[in-house]
């Protein structure tokens, strides 16, 4: 079936911190195929496999050298093989990472292009000459082609000595753009992708993908105050090309190829509008899009390492705006069409662990939180994304210092931010709450030393309650965070009104209520599915004055509404159970 994603749940690892087969400290190929029965036993339909190709790990594997190797850190591609062959074996697909916005420096493209101003790559790539600044040698700190910054801390432009140019980078200077103006560089990149999909693979997860189109040229942007560079957002975000280019590598890798794919665009910045050009089947450009904007109700003002709490109707109505746009549409002469889809998640390689950002983390609390939330999201439509250790409640970990962190975001903002004047203490509580590095520590496996991930010592340390939260006292143990989503992933699979229910949010303006209504209409008649969550510490006000049943009756809903609806969740009740509605 073409659309057999609409009913799956996709399950990410990132390898270095999934599991550690050969005791060096990192996670590897071999230790995923290690734990497929684990994935089995959850019941996820997909991995999605972080990047594992060959790559000096500047940004753990997201800087590329060779897309057509696996990096020894991580194995061989006879692992990769074995990988592939043990999930198909288990029904579940594999889809890899794709980092095509930059390569590494070290990638045999970028030497070839940084050779000479007159080599063949050298377009493949974004070359610019210094800005002539009155008093300033080219090259020099002020004569970057704009004032863009990169997402890693200092400018988007690094000089290059020996050619006398720079090259755009807007991540870290490892991690150089490719010029997708460039035909040569699309095809390139197309035929690697049917590489791995004929060797196997089922599709891509497309790394800020939507960066791909620059808007030329390329210009100065605003910047804001207190900012040290001007954000370059605008100019390459959803830029003039992007539609072109994913419809002609849909054309090119994925019609030819039919049925088992799946692809999914990273995409920062993106609206609901843009997503509906992005996902529209007709259109044949991808099947779904990450979109950002409910994470970032986490941002301050000064950006990520800002942090604000949460508002929950802010949250609740920013989901469902995304729910709504997204919808099936009536068709012509009846029936309904998809014209778009949404994927749901809380968290992945580069956000903080959700039950300590949107839930609550404290011991008495968490267990409770993490299904709560998962709840939640399950109940939306799209495609559910569950990160590696989400479904044990992993949470954020503890930092002392900043000799605790590994990534390169983390650790270049807090140097420039220090070199700027900024008090290192206060950078150091700030940091904690959204690094990425609180969803890398190593999968929390058993309560034995490190966790069972390693035998040797790992490349980041655990977190430090994994003698409470791990798999091997949550696997088969009712009523653990484990069992809940193993509860709500089949669900979505036995029940098409889970899959498919058109959405509806309830007592939107309600303070710690999250309510949701799913409604089908099936050969059988209506199907309905209700979740009620209690969001928050204390017991929900159901009926009397002020109770969430007088808010719902307040938008029109009777008790009868709902009353044959099978319940996801109640309040104060954290277990997935069918039952009826309130009454
Ligand atoms: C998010 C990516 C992130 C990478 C970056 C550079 O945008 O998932 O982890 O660091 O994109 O490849």
């Amino acid at each position: 079936q073409e659309d057999w994603w609409r009913h799956a749940v996709v399950y990410q690892v990132y390898p270095r911190s999934f599991a550690d087969s050969n005791g060096d400290g990192y996670g590897d190929i071999p230790g995923i195929t290690s734990r497929l029965d684990y994935l089995d036993a959850l019941g996820v339909d997909v991995v999605w496999l972080s990047p594992a190709y060959r790559s000096p790990q500047d940004d753990n594997g997201y800087d590329i050298s060779d897309y057509q190797d696996i990096d020894p850190l991580f194995g061989t591609l006879e692992d990769m093989d074995a990988l592939i062959a043990g999930l198909h074996e288990r029904g579940m697909r594999l889809v890899m990472d794709l980092v095509v916005n930059h390569t590494s420096d070290e990638h045999a493209w970028f030497v070839e292009a940084r050779s000479s101003r007159t080599s063949a790559k050298r377009d493949w790539y974004i070359w610019r000459p210094a800005r002539q600044v009155e008093g300033l040698a080219p090259g020099a700190p002020g004569t970057e082609p704009t004032n863009w910054g990169s997402a890693f801390s200092g400018p988007a432009w690094a000089w290059d000595e020996a050619t006398g140019e720079f090259y755009l980078h807007l991540f870290s200077t490892k991690q150089p753009d490719l010029n997708w103006e460039n035909p040569e560089v699309r095809r390139a990149v197309y035929d690697m992708m049917a590489w791995w999909l004929d060797r196997g693979v089922d599709g891509f997860r497309m790394d800020v993908i939507n960066f791909i189109s620059k808007t030329y040229p390329l210009a100065d942007s605003p910047r804001g105050e207190g900012q040290l560079y001007g954000s370059g957002f605008d100019a390459v975000v959803n830029g003039p090309r992007i539609h072109e280019f994913l419809a002609e590598m849909h054309r090119e890798v994925f019609a030819p190829r039919p049925g088992h794919i799946l692809t999914v665009g990273e995409m920062p910045g993106v609206s609901t509008e843009q997503a509906l050009l992005y996902t529209g089947p007709q259109r044949a450009e991808l099947d779904m899009v990450f979109q950002f904007e409910h994470v970032g109700l986490a941002d301050g003002p000064g950006g990520k390492f800002d942090p604000v709490p949460v508002d929950l109707v802010a949250l609740k109505t920013n989901l469902a705006s995304w729910q709504e746009a997204l919808a099936p549409a009536p068709r012509e002469g009846g029936g309904l069409e998809e014209r778009g889809w949404n994927s749901l998640y809380w968290d992945n390689h580069d956000q903080p662990r959700a039950v300590s950002r949107f839930g609550d983390d404290d011991p008495a609390w968490r267990r409770i939180s993490a299904k709560t939330l998962a709840s939640i999201l399950h109940a939306h439509r799209g495609t559910p994304y569950v990160y590696q250790g989400e479904e044990l409640g992993m949470t954020n970990t503890v930092f002392t210092g900043i000799e605790d962190y590994r990534d390169l975001e983390s650790i270049n903002h807090f140097h420039e931010r220090v070199e700027q004047g900024d008090d290192p203490d206060a950078l150091l509580a700030a940091m904690p709450v959204n690094s990425r590095d609180n969803a890398r520590t190593p999968v929390q496996w058993s309560d034995a030393e490190h966790a069972g991930f390693t035998t040797g010592e790992p490349w980041i340390a655990v977190a430090p309650n994994y003698r409470e939260i791990n798999a091997a006292s949550q696997v088969g143990v009712a009523g653990s965070v484990f069992e809940h989503y193993r509860a709500l992933i089949a669900l979505r699979h036995d029940e098409d009104v889970l899959a498919l229910g058109a959405f509806r949010l309830l007592a939107a303006d309600h303070p710690s209520a999250w309510v949701v209504l799913r409604e089908l209409e099936g050969p059988g008649g209506a199907e309905q599915l209700l979740l009620i969550a209690q969001c928050g510490r204390g017991d929900l006000a159901l009926s009397g004055a002020g109770g969430l049943w007088e808010a719902l009756a307040a938008e029109g809903l009777e008790a009868g509404d709902w009353s044959g609806a099978e319940v996801l969740l109640r309040a104060g009740d954290p277990e997935v159970r069918p039952g009826s509605g309130p009454t």
